[in-house]
């Protein structure tokens, strides 16, 4: 898959990223030190990875914008790591929308020693989101906290809704 237009991008991008949002806005302080299993990632260090990646990934691709990156301190409160995401995300879709045109997405970027051009570098960027954010939902259901629909309705929001 490739992002073909800073268009598409955006349409995307807004509906991954509110998705993204509200699954941090069900977030407790308490629940953030969930761990996947002993030594393993706890859920506040998924959500931290993925407010990070926007700046660690985009760099690469010399797009400049200011949000926290992998050196930065994780925040230890649910709140702050929404702040911290909605920071990023609006950073790195700025960014994006006032730095590049069309023709940007198929210029090529030295990704991790590999040359990716730059509509791979957004898609792969998305799909990482994804991917981490559905692992943030499972962590949430065993520590007890009610986790929102992402594609479709969640288990409380279909019995909400009688079925
Ligand atoms: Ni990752």
């Amino acid at each position: 898959m490739f992002i073909h237009s800073i268009s598409a991008f955006e349409e995307e991008f807004k509906t991954e990223s509110s998705s993204t949002l509200k699954v941090f806005r069900a977030l407790t302080d308490a629940s953030l030190a969930h761990e996947v299993a002993p030594g393993y990632r706890t859920l506040g260090e998924l959500a931290w990875h993925i407010v990070t990646t926007y700046h660690e990934m985009l760099s690469r691709t010399g797009l400049r914008f200011d949000s926290a990156d992998e050196h930065s301190a994780q925040p230890q409160t649910a709140q702050e790591l929404v702040r911290a995401y909605e920071q990023a995300a609006q950073a790195a879709s700025e960014a994006v929308r006032t730095q590049w045109t069309d023709s940007s997405l198929v210029e090529v970027s030295d990704m991790y020693g590999e040359s990716w051009p730059n509509g791979l570098t957004l898609h792969v960027l998305i799909n990482h989101e994804v991917h981490h954010r559905a692992q943030m939902t499972i962590l949430m259901r065993q520590a007890g906290l009610k986790v929102p629909g992402v594609y479709g309705p969640s288990k409380e929001e279909w019995e909400a809704m009688g079925q």
